[in-house]
């Protein structure tokens, strides 16, 4: 009997520039009396039908993205006679779907990380459940990702999480749901690790796959104790000091770590966490912006962000701290008009962000937007296809809208147009060439061009492509592009990188690591280079 782990994905470019992290989390979750699990991410190549064979247990994982091609390979493995078993956002949100659509024998809601040996367990002795309810996990019961298993050629950068959980509830946002509001962090001991795992096996750049990685703001804290609410302050200090504390060992990671972030903009305002971020060698944040006039970001429950020239402020305050932003901003919210797109475009340029998104308005499940929108559908439901476009993810891809609500104002092809024109404007050539003034080489340079242009091939979504053979011709270069990209990323290994002695009774301190080895008591994970 083998274990499968499936990452589904129409989409094969050969390299990918994240680690899907579930997948290593699970393959370590899998006991290992049943052998090393076989990791299948179709980012990288499609699964081959003829490895699974009868009594392989096949764990598919889905968002809402790639619940289609989630369910062909469920249907697929249960028809080689496989066990299969579901989990992942997309299969917490809705738990009968995989088994209507999938073939599901099972279904797993939320965390994995202690759920899975049950679940695989109780497959093995012909007592499988339908249901099994990981729930929210506390953070010292997330479990360390198998990085031994993973193909190193084939991934730019790896992912490693710190924190789980956002306290905020944006409207288009369904992690303070499914993820919860309060945060869940890691101990900084088993990241550190982890990381350190990383960099022995040659990845110096890693995304911290948090949903929000600064969790108590100054407002909070100023909030609190307005509020003389003693308890809830001492609480929000913890969960800082934790952060700091992190940040503090990430510091002592060998120099030539880089490490990128997600975050929310204010962030801006609190200095002394930006310096943490500096020394500890986060370089850039996905920073959500979303909407650059106060009207959108009120539309989105976003209105702790700035907007105007404030916006373009706190903007480059992450860059005077040596934070690159990479801007996140949503088209097609009701409240945009046809000029919002040039606005948004000056503002993204002026502000100094080194990378951008432009992302269409896309109602997911479980957000509030998807609630109000399924409400007002359910009185004149919409049908594509014979298929109902609250449930959009189960329209086949070829016919499949590529936005879903309706716009005050403008049609969805105008979005879509007007969205694509932002995306040419900000990766045009003149403007990279400016922004890769950044990097400190003219081989940098170069690179950070090849990054720029994948970045806007692999991510710029609007559907507005020409003919087939255009598509192929741009997916054959992106394969190409990741490839060189990739090489740009990989880091000479260091086999001998210690990982610090954690002292038990003290874990929980930063100045609580002891070292294995080493001459540099001051920096102990600077030392021991393998070659
Ligand atoms: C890091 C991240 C990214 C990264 C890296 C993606 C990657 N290669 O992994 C980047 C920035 C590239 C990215 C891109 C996008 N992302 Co994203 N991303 C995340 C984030 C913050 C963390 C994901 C992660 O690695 N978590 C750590 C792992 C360990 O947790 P996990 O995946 O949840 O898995 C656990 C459980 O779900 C469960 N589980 C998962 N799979 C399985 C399978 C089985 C069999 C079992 C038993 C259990 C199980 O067990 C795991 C361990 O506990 C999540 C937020 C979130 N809370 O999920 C959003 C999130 C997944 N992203 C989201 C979205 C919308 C996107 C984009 C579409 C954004 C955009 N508009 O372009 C793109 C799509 C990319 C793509 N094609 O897949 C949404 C998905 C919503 C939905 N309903 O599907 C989320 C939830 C964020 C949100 N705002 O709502 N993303
Ligand atoms: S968009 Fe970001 S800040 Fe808003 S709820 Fe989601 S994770 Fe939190």
């Amino acid at each position: 009997m083998t274990v499968f782990l499936v990452n589904p994905s129409d989409n094969s470019f050969g390299t990918a520039v994240i680690t899907p992290r579930w997948l290593f989390v699970l393959a370590a979750a899998t006991p290992r009396i049943y052998g090393d699990p076989v990791l299948v991410d179709e980012s990288l190549e499609q699964l081959d039908p003829s490895s699974i064979n009868a009594g392989d247990i096949v764990g598919v994982s889905v968002h809402t993205g790639n619940a289609l091609r989630g369910y062909e390979v469920g249907k697929m493995a249960r028809e080689r006679g496989a066990s299969v078993i579901y989990g992942g956002i997309h299969a917490t949100l809705y738990p009968d779907e995989p088994f209507e659509l999938g073939g599901a024998h099972a279904v797993v809601t939320g965390d994995g990380d202690q759920i899975w040996a049950r679940a695989v367990n109780d497959c093995v002795a012909g007592k499988l459940k339908r249901v099994y309810e990981g729930g929210k996990i506390e953070g010292d019961q997330f479990i360390a990702a198998r990085w031994d298993l993973m193909n190193t050629e084939k991934y730019m950068w790896a992912s490693v999480q710190t924190i789980r959980g956002c306290p905020k509830h944006c409207s288009f946002c369904s992690v303070w749901r499914t993820d919860g509001q309060k945060p869940r962090q890691r101990g900084f001991q088993n990241v550190i690790d982890e990381i350190v795992d990383l960099r022995r096996l040659g990845f110096r750049f890693i995304a911290l796959a948090d949903d929000n990685f600064y969790p108590v703001t100054l407002t909070d804290l100023r909030l609190a104790k307005a509020q003389n609410n003693t308890e809830k302050l001492h609480n929000l200090e913890q969960i800082r000091e934790e952060r700091f504390r992190l940040m503090s060992q990430l510091a002592k990671l060998p120099k030539d770590m880089v490490f990128f972030t997600q975050i929310t903009m204010e962030a801006a305002e609190d200095s002394a966490f930006l310096d943490a971020m500096r020394e500890a060698n986060i370089k850039g944040a996905l920073v959500g912006v979303e909407a650059v006039t106060p009207e959108g970001l009120k539309a989105v429950y976003k209105d702790f962000n700035c907007s105007g020239d404030r916006l373009i402020e706190q903007l480059k305050e992450f860059r005077k701290h040596g934070v690159h932003v990479l801007g996140s901003f949503i088209f097609g919210l009701p409240t945009d008009k046809p000029d919002t797109f040039e606005a948004t475009a000056e503002l993204a340029i002026k502000s100094g962000i080194t990378f951008a998104q432009f992302v269409m308005m896309t109602p997911f499940p479980g957000t509030v937007d998807f609630i109000n929108w399924e409400k007002e559908q359910s009185k004149n439901p919409t049908l594509v296809g014979g298929t109902p476009i609250t449930r959009f993810w189960l329209i086949p891809t070829g016919i499949r809208p590529k936005m879903f609500t309706p716009h005050p104002l403008m049609s969805s092809d105008e979005i879509r147009e007007r969205t694509q024109g932002v995306w040419d404007r900000f990766y045009e050539m003149g403007s990279i060439w400016k922004r890769s003034g950044c990097t400190p080489t003219f081989r940098a340079r170069v690179a950070f061009i090849f990054l720029s242009k994948l970045y806007r091939q692999m991510y710029a979504g609007t559907g507005i492509s020409t003919d087939s053979a255009r598509r192929k011709k741009s997916k054959n270069w992106a394969r190409w592009t990741a490839r060189q990209c990739r090489k740009i990323f990989a880091a000479k290994p260091m086999p001998g990188l210690q990982s610090p002695d954690w002292v038990p009774e003290l874990a929980g301190a930063a100045h609580s690591t002891v070292l294995n080895h080493g001459p540099d008591l001051n920096n102990p994970l600077n030392i021991v280079n393998g070659d």
